[in-house]
């Protein structure tokens, strides 16, 4: 991780020369249909007089434009040559400025349906149709499967209790709404929602899903570079023996999420090997056969070694994780969130803290980074098109602070409320905080199918276990 001590101030990433560059493309007037038509001769009605008029004038024409286009060629040449040379790098400008408006311009998708917990008592709240009020959800039609796919919807890996309320045991506002999910509709679409005045059931849902994404020390916490345990719970540090290799996050106590390079640069390892740390701050207060051992590496199946698209690997533990003060799981994006750029998100590790490589540090680093346009960091002024949907760009252009080797794999994290969500693993980039070269991170909110898949799969052989096992 480097980050500059005397930080100056940056302009802003995606401020640039904006105006003033013309690009002339096919479409423009000149090349129109319209235009062609208007130059079409309509000869066939014309009478024979104006017929053998009309000959000797076509071929004075022609021999005019053939002279014409000869001198054309000889004179000029150079100067049309010089032209599209212009044009070209007036392209590259125009494609480092164009990208300014580029957020600003998206529409940001448009949410169905939205859902929140009530942390007082685990009630279960919808929201449908950007309608303002919160409606509590019936039990009527309510299932395991529904409550799964809400908490998937918050960003959580897993449900862990779900149950009904009597309503007459809560304390209500009296224009309180309800929804009942409608059986017939599955998923979470804004229809399967309809809107009811009470429940007819009279029980309404109350829904735990697993915790994520908080800090419980961070009160404690006060400014700078220093990383305090338990300020990012969910830092992990993944070992080969007892050294370090990579960073990592925990999704729960089973799963720890990292970068897939991680893995394919040490894939000759054997899997007993690897280790995963947490709560740890200080690298050298870890010794040899502490951490817990990995069962299982998963890595992504589409990861490419040649552009590190798909850079993201899963880690099954084989004895869970304490969970405490200091080590907790982050929470995955929600579904359709957008974190828009300028977002300032956060990126920890252990990795080299010089653009030299030569140092790495003991004591975990972080760094405050914003997100840069994926668009922006796409043109020719910076990564000339190598980010591929699955990669998202954050850091300075000033090369003030970004991560580095031995960072790749950890957790880039942004706050959504007091709710702190990993939205990029530290995946590569040109060189470290160099000017014009932010970090690339892989985007998490393209992998939640497939992270979730795999713990859905994981836990329903647990459980089949268990019912084999009694
Ligand atoms: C690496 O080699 C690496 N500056 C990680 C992050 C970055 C560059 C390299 C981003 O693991």
């Amino acid at each position: 991780m480097l980050d500059d001590p005397n930080p100056t101030e940056a302009q802003d990433a995606e401020e640039g020369p904006a105006f003033g560059i013309i690009r002339v493309e096919p479409g423009d007037q000149l090349w129109s249909p319209k235009t062609q038509q208007q130059c079409t001769s309509p000869v066939g009605r014309w009478c024979p007089p104006q017929r053998g008029y009309a000959v000797l004038g076509a071929l004075g024409l022609l021999a005019g434009v053939g002279v014409g286009s000869w001198l054309l060629v000889l004179y000029l040449w150079p100067a049309s040559q010089l032209a599209s040379e212009t044009l070209q790098g007036q392209e590259m400008a125009w494609n480092c400025s164009e990208v300014s408006n580029e957020d600003v311009l998206l529409p940001s998708p448009r949410k169905t349906v939205s859902f929140r917990i009530n942390t007082e008592d685990f009630l279960l709240e919808v929201q449908v149709r950007a309608q303002p009020d919160w409606l509590l959800v019936c039990h009527e039609g309510w299932s395991l499967a529904l409550g799964r796919q809400v908490c998937r919807h918050l960003g959580h890996l897993r449900l862990t209790h779900h149950k009904a309320v009597i309503l007459s045991d809560v304390k209500l506002n009296g224009s309180q709404g309800f929804a009942q999910v409608s059986p017939r509709r599955g998923g979470l679409l804004e229809e399967a929602w309809q809107p009811r005045d009470n429940c007819t059931s009279g029980q309404i849902v109350s829904l735990k899903c697993s915790d994520c994404g908080a800090r419980p020390l961070a009160s404690r916490i006060v400014g700078g570079q220093a990383v305090a345990p338990g300020r990012w719970p969910w830092q992990a540090s993944v070992a080969l023996g007892s050294r370090h290799t990579c960073g990592g996050s925990v999704l729960a106590p089973h799963w720890v999420v990292t970068a897939a390079h991680c893995i394919h640069s040490f894939r000759l390892s054997r899997l007993s090997s690897w280790r995963v740390h947490a709560g740890l701050v200080s690298h050298s207060a870890i010794r040899p056969h502490q951490g817990a051992v990995v069962e299982r590496i998963i890595p992504h199946p589409l990861y490419s070694a040649q552009n590190h698209d798909y850079d993201v690997a899963l880690l099954r533990l084989r004895t869970p994780l304490n969970f405490s003060d200091t080590v907790g799981a982050v929470c995955l994006p929600a579904q359709e969130q957008h974190f828009p750029r300028g977002s300032h998100c956060w990126v920890s590790g252990w990795g080299h803290t010089d653009p030299s490589h030569s140092h790495s540090s003991d004591t975990l680093q972080d760094t405050v980074v914003p997100l840069l346009s994926t668009h922006f960091c796409n043109s020719s002024c910076v990564y000339g098109g190598a980010l591929t949907p699955r990669m998202l760009c954050a850091g300075y252009l000033d090369g003030r602070a970004d991560a580095c080797q031995g960072d790749s794999g950890g957790p880039l994290v942004c706050p959504d409320g007091d709710t702190w969500r990993l939205v990029g693993v530290v995946s590569w980039g040109r060189g470290c905080a160099e000017p014009n070269h932010p970090g690339v991170y892989a985007k998490v909110a393209t992998f939640l199918d497939w992270i979730h898949d795999i713990a859905r799969v994981s836990l329903e052989k647990e459980t089949l276990m268990e019912e084999i096992l009694g």
